[in-house]
């Protein structure tokens, strides 16, 4: 697929997708979903990349969805917006975090209303000081979607995602770092090198170890103790058949660095 609104890279085991709407702040349209879809099922379905890489180019990350696609006139029908969600965002945000590797969003620019929750979906978020996250959706009527009440909460409690979501105020990326919603924010100008260096690590790294790493973090914030004991035990019985555990294990004994495959 020859893509209009993204650009698709891969350079060794990293592949690198860039929502490139810059003149709209890469706000959503429904070709950019389609072409995103089709770029995060060939991440996961060929067998080169073990770490993703989202960002945005211009000077936006994500400004959420394209508003001009749904300028109303009056007496005009209203757009089933659950209709949306559930063809392209909840889908994308559903396949991200399946993807069995980290994925890690660049976060260039402002990051509002779906373009914000897009980068909480990912697994880590490194966020240029310059960067903003903005829960634009209270402002137009709506309520965060693309998992902002679910993730929002779990990363900052209560009464924090309450203030963003209610008020739509804009968060800082630094201010984001210290309240725990991303991972960090670095120099602007230093976001890309750090990011790649971040993904060309994790790309060397045990893969299938991160996926079970993933899966058991996201499980736990609905799983009792128990269930996340068993969980535990069953993802670390898949862990310990990879050739990477026996791969970690004879480097250690072996004292010399390990050699990971991602198997
Ligand atoms: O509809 C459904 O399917 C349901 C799902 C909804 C998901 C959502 O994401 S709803 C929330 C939608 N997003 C917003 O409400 C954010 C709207 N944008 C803004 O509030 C501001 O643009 C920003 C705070 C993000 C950035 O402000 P600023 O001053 O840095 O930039 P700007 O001048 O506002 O924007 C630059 C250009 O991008 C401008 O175009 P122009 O005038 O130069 O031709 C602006 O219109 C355009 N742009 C920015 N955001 C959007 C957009 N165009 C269409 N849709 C946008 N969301």
């Amino acid at each position: 697929m020859t893509y209009s609104t993204i650009r698709f890279a891969e350079d060794g085991a990293v592949a690198t997708i860039t929502l490139n709407r810059p003149d709209k702040l890469n706000s959503f349209t429904a070709h950019m979903h389609e072409e995103l879809r089709d770029a995060v099922a060939s991440v996961r379905d060929g067998r080169r990349a073990r770490c993703l890489v989202l960002t945005g180019a211009g000077r936006g990350f994500c400004a959420g969805q394209d508003l001009s696609d749904r300028v109303m006139g009056e007496g005009s029908q209203p757009i089933d917006l659950a209709h949306t969600l559930s063809t392209y965002y909840n889908p994308l945000v559903m396949a991200l975090r399946a993807l069995e590797m980290p994925v890690i969003a660049a976060v260039n620019g402002v990051a509002a209303g779906a373009g914000a929750n897009l980068a909480l979906a990912c697994d880590i978020v490194v966020a240029a000081r310059s960067a903003s996250f903005i829960q634009a959706f209270c402002k137009i009527g709506l309520l965060p979607d693309c998992g902002g009440t679910y993730f929002l909460p779990r990363l900052v409690g209560t009464a924090r995602a309450m203030g963003l979501a209610m008020l739509g105020d804009k968060l800082s990326a630094e201010q984001a770092a210290e309240w725990g919603l991303i991972w960090k924010a670095v120099d602007d100008a230093r976001l890309m090198d750090e990011t790649m260096s971040l993904a060309r690590h994790f790309a060397g790294q045990p893969t299938r170890g991160l996926a079970l790493i993933k899966k058991a973090i996201q499980a736990s914030h609905d799983n009792s103790l128990e269930a996340q004991l068993s969980l535990e035990a069953e993802l670390q019985r898949q862990a310990g058949r990879t050739r990477d555990y026996r791969e970690g294990v004879a480097a250690f004994m072996g004292k010399r660095p390990p050699r990971f495959t991602g198997c």
